[in-house]
């Protein structure tokens, strides 16, 4: 089954997802060799890799070991038009729907298509939205857009159904890699009851306490990187939330 159909038949039957963000420039050799193992080991469905700037050249060497070390699937995470690859199963499209700049709405996406379309990989059409957190996120500064208003769930709402009309087949709410605290609970709800499409949260996610009240808010898939990062072994914790939660609702 292609990566888009499986999150569709998950959230069709209520199951949770988790995704681990890997980072090529954050990482450590050690470390990767550490997550790669635990993911192998946990309850964990895909990689996602990418960066909104990625200094070391890295991208190749990361997507080849993660394709030598696990089965499962490993999605690009793009923060521009060069952080490409064929070996990789499927990428998230994204159109940076809360921002302005049409660079990151469609430019970016004009110079990717033709390459993209000489690799055998999936493309997963996505609405990105950039929600305020406490401090600057990376993705904000370099893609030179203002994120959605912390406190403003009806906007996050609107601008998550016009990218559902527009075609965009998943909404990544993103409260920017290592923020202080992940997107409010109030905007989670309120994309949650304005589209039926699938939902991924990310951004800041530390504990199972957050993962707990996210994915009950309505979040189908959760990303955590940072943390991960940080200290590998918190992946166990994580995806054993994401477990237990399956667990409860196929119980009901
Ligand atoms: C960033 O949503 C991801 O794009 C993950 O964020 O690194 O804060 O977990 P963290």
């Amino acid at each position: 089954m292609n990566f888009y159909k499986k999150i569709l038949q998950n959230k069709t039957d209520g199951i949770k997802s988790l995704s681990v963000l890997i980072d090529p420039d954050g990482i450590k050799e050690n470390d990767l060799g550490l997550i790669v193992d635990l993911v192998n080991a946990h309850d964990v469905d895909f990689y996602l890799v990418g960066g909104s700037l990625l200094l070391d050249d890295k991208l190749d060497q990361t997507i080849q070991f993660l394709k030598k070390s696990s089965d499962k699937p490993v999605v690009l995470f793009p923060g521009n038009e060069i952080q490409l690859h064929q070996d990789a199963d499927a990428i998230l499209f994204l159109s940076l729907i809360s921002g302005r700049n049409p660079e990151y709405l469609i430019a970016k996406h004009v110079i990717a298509a033709p390459r993209l379309r000489t690799m055998d990989i999936e493309v997963v059409p996505t609405g990105y939205m950039l929600i305020h957190s406490q401090k600057p996120s990376s993705a904000s500064y370099i893609s030179g857009t203002v994120p959605l208003p912390v406190d403003k769930p009806e906007i996050a709402a609107a601008t998550a159904l016009a990218g559902k009309y527009l075609g965009q087949r998943l909404i990544y709410l993103e409260g920017g890699s290592g923020a202080t605290r992940p997107v409010s609970t109030n905007s989670i709800k309120a994309v949650r009851s304005a589209i039926d499409i699938p939902m991924i949260v990310g951004g800041g996610i530390k504990t199972t306490e957050q993962m707990h009240s996210i994915y009950q808010n309505g979040a189908d898939i959760q990303v955590i990187g940072t943390a991960v990062e940080r200290r590998p072994e918190t992946l166990r914790e994580f995806a054993k939330v994401k477990t237990e939660i399956n667990q409860q609702f196929s119980q009901i």
